[in-house]
């Protein structure tokens, strides 16, 4: 490929922001601070397993500074990355149980970010793919601070939603409403290159379902109806790797579901709504697949609360409307 028909993610982003004419910048800027970070973070994944000559999370470094762990590492990248640009109200991320309010000794903005700094960081200590989710909100209330409001708003209304994955190489997935768009990240220039444009979730022969199926008696009977049926599927196989946003990204790449249930342990499910389930429903939906949580669609859910957990059942239309039917009965019992 020539040099010049490289479209880089701030290329990318530019010829977005001449789509509207009142835009700002700011929401420009957002994405591009989000990049930032996810090549700090990446940059740090990528040496996770040199924990033993590095040290220990906790531990200290061979340059005498304490190891932070790498889920708090990201979490201070972002929200160090974001909250002096002036674009933002303020944000919430998975690692803080409430709102992430901006300095006062800097400005505000009309924009709310929400995010899961590093999700599955359970398998960082085993070399398998991790993530970083985000959602960003338009302020709704008045004055300059974001308040709860601001945050707990359906995911119908997010402006953009994206994420990245750490894997066998780092990729950043956004949409802005107009086109789900992959980038990859080329290490030897630091920078993020488009590389799948317009991605729709195929109608492949590599589909494959998703579940942690050690929860199979803690389920109730639609859950293990809608397991059975998909066994019976031709062409469908079984994956799981136990990383929301690895697990995603293949059911967006090769078609599929993927589901996190609720069950009679944990009848709201695991995951949360704002920064995991939502963000990754409005890039599904516009890939052309859906999401819901058992009956009603992601998007729809009104949250009351910051870290709220939802069932989720996310992928190609077919499987998330099968999972629709025989799942929704399992709630009302
Ligand atoms: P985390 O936010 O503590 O990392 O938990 C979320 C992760 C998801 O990435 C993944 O889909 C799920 O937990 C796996 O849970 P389980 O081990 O119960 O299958
Ligand atoms: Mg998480």
């Amino acid at each position: 490929m020539a040099e010049t028909s490289v479209v880089t993610l701030s290329r990318h982003i530019v010829e977005e922001e001449r789509r509207h004419p009142e835009a700002t910048g700011a929401f420009s800027n957002i994405l591009y601070d989000i990049a930032l970070a996810a090549k700090i973070i990446s940059r740090e994944v990528n040496k996770a397993g040199l924990v033993d000559i590095l040290g220990q999370a906790g531990s200290r470094n061979v340059h005498d500074e304490v190891v932070k762990k790498l889920d708090v590492f990201a979490d201070e990248v972002i929200c160090k990355a974001m909250d002096h640009t002036g674009d933002l109200c303020c944000m919430v991320s998975e690692e803080h149980p409430d709102i992430v309010a901006i300095p006062e000794k800097f400005p505000r903005g009309k924009y709310v970010l929400l995010y899961d700094p590093l999700d599955g960081s359970s398998n960082i200590d085993l070399n398998v793919s991790i993530g970083t989710i985000f959602s960003v909100h338009l302020k709704v209330t008045e004055g300059p601070d974001g308040r709860l409001e601001d945050c707990l708003q359906p995911g119908r209304r997010q402006l953009a939603a994206g994420y990245v994955v750490y894997g066998s190489s780092t990729m950043l997935v956004y949409t802005s409403g107009a086109g789900v768009h992959g980038f990859t990240l080329d290490p030897s220039i630091g920078e993020f290159l488009l590389s799948h444009p317009n991605i729709h979730i195929p109608e492949s022969t590599s589909r494959t379902y998703s579940v942690n199926e050690s929860y199979y008696d803690l389920w109730g009977p639609g859950q293990r109806q809608f397991v059975s049926e998909l066994k019976r599927q031709e062409g469908l196989s079984a994956r799981y790797i136990g990383s929301l946003v690895a697990d995603f990204h293949r059911t967006l790449l090769s078609g599929g579901v993927f589901m996190y249930p609720a069950d009679s342990r944990s009848p709201r499910g695991k995951l949360r709504l704002l920064y995991e389930a939502a963000p990754l429903a409005m890039i599904c939906k516009e890939a052309g697949g859906g999401a819901i949580d058992g009956h009603g669609d992601i998007l729809d859910q009104l949250p009351t609360e910051l870290h709220q957990r939802t069932p989720l059942y996310i992928g190609s239309l077919d499987l998330v409307e099968c999972a629709r039917t025989l799942v929704s009965g399992d709630s009302e019992r």
